[in-house]
């Protein structure tokens, strides 16, 4: 039974059990095309387990089984228990880019953390910060909350659980990367809690869709830094004139396989695996 279609994955209830579909859907600009890329929920399924592993001696995560799923989603569907989720979305940022650039522009600091004075976009920050946002109704954006904000909505204890585990993922993340040449700029991380109340990693974890990926290579503070997946989509799609809002354009054979071709090369470089 389906309970939730998000823009590129699909949430199915089986028994006692949620199964998380990731589909071949991608977006730009908040719009979800209508050409599909061959293998993006397969090789984002395969990442998100490989980091499941990576971090499972921080937390335990959601994970039951990624085989057993109904066939016609093998390899991109994970069964997953179902928990009660933390209505915050937890953001860790480890570089100033998107909302917290904006955010820093005006006021110096971000979700209530001060920065030091002078940084420009896309710059490195002194050490990873936990920018927490509220989950907001599907449609609707999220908003920056304060850790005081998390703490009032889930208590001191909880809220600084949510920071700590939030932080260490992202650290571990971002580390693993950069030794393989990609920058992990910021990321989302999703928790609930289980029966006993302990805290569970869930959803996906250091994706591509879930976070910001740039090429090390290319890094160069002071503009905004190309998608390392998703800027082949960007470029060609703005090129053509389109304005953002939907429906978006049907992308050509080329810059799909361009694409693919992205994904599974992130995929091969995080994991040291061949797709
Ligand atoms: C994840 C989402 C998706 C659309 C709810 N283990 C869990 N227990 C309870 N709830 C969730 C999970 Cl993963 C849960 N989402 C996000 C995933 C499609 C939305 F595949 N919403």
């Amino acid at each position: 039974m389906l309970i939730h279609s998000g823009k590129v994955r699909d949430l199915y209830a089986d028994g006692d059990d949620l199964i998380m579909v990731a589909s071949d859907r991608v977006s730009v600009y908040d719009v979800v095309l209508p050409t599909p890329i061959p293998d993006k929920g397969a090789v984002l399924t395969r990442l998100s387990l490989w980091w499941f592993d990576q971090l499972a001696d921080i937390l335990p995560n959601h994970v039951v089984s990624a085989t057993d799923v109904p066939p016609e989603w093998v390899g991109r569907a994970i069964r997953c228990r179902r928990l009660d989720m933390v209505k915050v979305e937890c953001v860790a940022r480890g570089y100033l880019t998107g909302s917290g650039f904006a955010e820093y522009t005006k006021s110096g600091a971000v979700c209530g953390v001060a920065l030091p004075p002078g940084l420009v976009e896309s710059d490195r920050l002194p050490e990873p910060i936990f920018t927490p946002t509220t989950k907001a109704p599907i449609g609707e954006h999220d908003t920056a909350m304060t850790f005081q904000d998390v703490i009032a909505q889930e208590g001191e204890a909880d809220a600084r659980a949510l920071r700590d585990t939030t932080l260490e993922i992202y650290r571990r993340g971002a580390e693993v990367a950069r030794g393989r040449g990609i920058i992990i700029a910021d990321t989302k991380v999703e928790l609930g809690r289980d029966r006993d109340g302990g805290f569970v990693l869930a959803d996906e974890v250091l994706t591509p869709d879930s976070s910001r990926f740039w090429d090390a290579a290319t890094w160069a503070p002071g503009r905004p830094q190309d998608s390392l997946d998703k800027q082949i989509v960007r470029d060609w799609a703005t090129g053509t004139g389109w304005d953002k809002t939907p429906p978006g354009p049907a992308l050509p054979d080329e810059i799909v396989a361009k694409t693919r071709s992205r994904y599974i090369e992130v995929y091969e470089r995080i994991t040291g695996e061949s797709w």
